[in-house]
């Protein structure tokens, strides 16, 4: 049972129609204010009274607030508080962990699920990038954020959230007015584009769009400046079958960012619409030589070379992606890459292109059969997947689950569709109207958007229930929709180990003898794995599913091929690493049966040396010192 909100004296959530009459509906809070709220509330906190709201990056900087101490000023940046896989009245829910597989992509795979947490990327990137003084506290428990307010001081405090978490966000500022009833109180990330943000929390900006250029206007400084970029790993805390996974190829990676947006402009995509929507994207690193010498830093620093790139739509600059690959062979770089695209962006490059430039990991948006997106427009998308798995490109698709033309009649046939693809991993959500999109603006003017008070927003993560009309939907019957296409898909394709040892089996078989030894460099590293590590992951999972005839000889079939491959070293390793995976499985088994969840550590960091008790000081990768121009630009031109 999840605990409702308790809304706090004062807060009453109501949707009511506009004052014009029209079928636009508004979120309507009334607050009752002391009056020395009300003083507080209207007081000028350090800024000029100008904007009450942040503006994107494209907006003219002489509307831009500013702060009185500029530089000077210590600034706290905070992500919304844990723990997080857990029922309860500040919106956390179970169902909705600080994970990526395990919230959206792996959730009914049982201790086969991949269990990772990512760090606040946004936050890092902002931090890395003031001159001020800089503290950032991410993933704290509430008692730690208090402890942070109530005993240090800040003249700026950011808190970063995305709309699920509002009810953390608002309690938040309310907490830190309190405590530090003198610093200014930012509000960013997905969050910004909710309706009247600042009626729900008590805020003095809340920053749309770009937060570095934002944050550096506001202080006074370059927003033009060179963007330095985080070393950060990709994955932390990484854990599958009940191990946890060290300096596992496959999971030892760097994220990289090199933008911010999409220029596509799908309707649902709030992505897309935070960063200037259709045509639009916000890029940090232009160039592939700008992102080569990024990466080259966080290959050393951080002792990687793979790299998950946080750019929802890398390939579209296909100067830089090229550029980069140029940098790469000349340098002899057997980077992997981990990329989200869009499918006809991919069917631009050969194979042989997209296997140079290490291309190892792809997340593809699948959305739906018949689905009208441009992007997939003439795609056979299995037919494509299964090429991309041929040239060792392991596939994470993305289906949608409620798309308009669904109904509980064709539903299956739709799920059907999407297991087909045969995925290494599959991601099913639910077709969610987000403020700020265009699909949410349709659904406002159509008058089809649920009122707010016949569900919470802490549920509106996409793998619960919608919060419109669907038009064929009905009584919440999303909510089994989704699950049956997660359970169809782990049933159907097994557990997504085995598809990624299959994936990475066949490339190596594929590769290992290419004339280009950067090439066959890449595919040897990422088949280490094979001879002992997967071939007990293979044992162990062929152990655990013994009483299913067709699994077992699935599995069996692909561990001859992979003894065959790797020699008698492999057979002598599987039973042996296998018994103690197989234990470790079933011991994992029994935890989250017992309710065992994960939460993400807290990590405390400063920009700047002699930091409080406890906090680390962050380096980061430095750009080739020339000045960026990193504003909103059109970026069609990149779409061929
Ligand atoms: C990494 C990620 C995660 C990580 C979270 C890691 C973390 N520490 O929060 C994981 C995998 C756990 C995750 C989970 C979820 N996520 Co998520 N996630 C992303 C993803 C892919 C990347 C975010 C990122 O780092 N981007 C790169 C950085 C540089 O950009 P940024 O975060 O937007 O930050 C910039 C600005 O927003 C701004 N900014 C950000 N914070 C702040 C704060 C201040 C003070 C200021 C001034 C500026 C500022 O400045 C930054 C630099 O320009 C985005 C999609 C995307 N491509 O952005 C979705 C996304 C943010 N997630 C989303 C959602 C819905 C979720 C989930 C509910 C699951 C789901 N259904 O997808 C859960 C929620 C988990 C929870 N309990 O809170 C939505 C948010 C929708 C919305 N409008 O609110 C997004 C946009 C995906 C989408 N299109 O649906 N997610
Ligand atoms: S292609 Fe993907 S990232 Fe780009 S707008 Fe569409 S859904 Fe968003």
């Amino acid at each position: 049972m999840v605990p409702p909100f308790r809304p706090e004296p004062g807060l009453v959530l109501a949707w009511r129609a506009s004052p014009g009459g029209t079928a636009q509906r508004q979120i309507l809070i009334t607050i009752t204010l002391s009056p020395t709220e009300i003083a507080r509330l209207t007081r000028t906190r350090h800024t000029m009274p100008t904007m009450s709201h942040g503006s994107i990056a494209a907006k003219s900087s002489t509307a831009h607030p500013k702060h009185s101490l500029g530089s000077q000023a210590r600034v706290l940046l905070l992500s919304v508080f844990g723990p997080y896989a857990q029922d309860d009245a500040y919106g956390s829910r179970l169902i909705n962990p600080m994970e990526l597989y395990h919230n959206q992509v792996t959730r009914v795979q049982h201790a086969f699920s991949l269990r990772t947490f990512n760090r606040s990327w946004g936050l890092m990137l902002i931090q890395a990038n003031l001159k001020a003084d800089c503290t950032l506290l991410d993933f704290p428990s509430e008692e730690r954020f208090l402890e942070e307010i109530r005993s240090h001081s800040y003249d700026i405090v950011g808190v970063s959230s995305i709309q699920t978490n509002l009810f953390k966000a608002r309690r938040m500022c309310k907490m830190i007015r309190k405590h530090l009833p003198q610093a200014t109180i930012l509000v960013g990330g997905h969050i910004a584009n909710l309706p009247d943000l600042k009626r729900y929390c008590d805020c003095d900006h809340i920053v749309k769009g770009d937060g570095v250029r934002w944050m550096r206007e506001y202080l006074g400084e370059d927003p033009d400046g060179p963007i330095r970029h985080p070393q950060v790993p990709g994955n932390i805390g990484s854990r599958i079958m009940g191990v946890t996974l060290r300096d596992h190829p496959g999971d030892k990676c760097a994220t990289v960012i090199p933008a911010v947006g999409c220029p596509m402009g799908c309707n649902f995509c709030s992505t897309s619409a935070m960063f200037g929507g259709k045509g639009k994207s916000i890029e940090f690193y232009r160039t592939g030589y700008d992102l080569f010498e990024i990466m080259c830093q966080l290959e050393s620093n951080l002792a990687v070379q793979a790299f998950f790139v946080m750019d929802e739509n890398f390939l579209i600059n296909r100067k830089r992606a090229l550029g980069l690959l140029e940098l790469m062979e000349a340098h002899h770089k057997a980077w992997s890459l981990y990329l989200f695209s869009s499918a006809d962006v991919l069917r631009q490059y050969s194979m042989d292109q997209l296997v140079a430039l290490g291309v190892s990991w792809v997340w593809l948006g699948l959305e739906g059969k018949n689905s009208r997106y441009k992007k997939l427009a003439g795609i056979d998308t299995i037919q494509f997947v299964r090429e991309l798995q041929e040239h060792g490109i392991r596939v994470l698709g993305s289906t949608i689950i409620g798309l308009e033309e669904h109904t509980p009649e064709n539903i299956d046939e739709a799920i059907e569709h999407a297991v087909r693809h045969d995925t290494e991993f599959h991601q099913f959500m639910l077709y969610t109207p987000i403020p700020g999109t265009a699909l949410f603006a349709e659904h406002e003017a159509r008058g089809t958007m649920r009122p707010l008070t016949e569900y919470s927003i802490a549920d509106i993560h996409g793998q619960k229930e919608f919060n419109y009309r669907h038009p064929h939907f009905k009584n919440g019957e999303e909510t089994e929709f989704l699950l049956r296409a997660f359970q169809r898909d782990f049933d159907v394709n097994g557990p997504s180990v085995v598809r990624i040892v299959r994936t990475t089996l066949r490339a190596w078989k594929r590769y290992k003898d290419h004339p280009n030894p950067r090439i066959r460099a890449r595919f040897a590293y990422e088949a280490s794995n094979l001879p002992r590590r997967y071939a007990g992951v293979l044992w162990a999972t062929r152990a655990r599913y013994r009483d299913d005839a067709d699994r077992v000889r699935q599995i069996t079939a692909l561990l001859d091929e992979l003894y065959e491959e790797c020699g008698p070293i492999s057979r002598r390793a599987a039973p042996i690493v296998g018994r103690r995976l197989y234990r470790a499985l079933v011991r994992e088994e029994t935890r989250l049966r017992d309710g065992w969840s994960y939460e993400p550590p807290t990590f405390y960091e400063t920009n700047f040396a002699n930091g409080p008790a406890g906090s680390v000081r962050i380096r980061s990768a430095d750009p080739p010192c020339v000045t960026r121009d990193t504003k909103s630009h059109d970026a069609s031109a990149h779409v061929r």
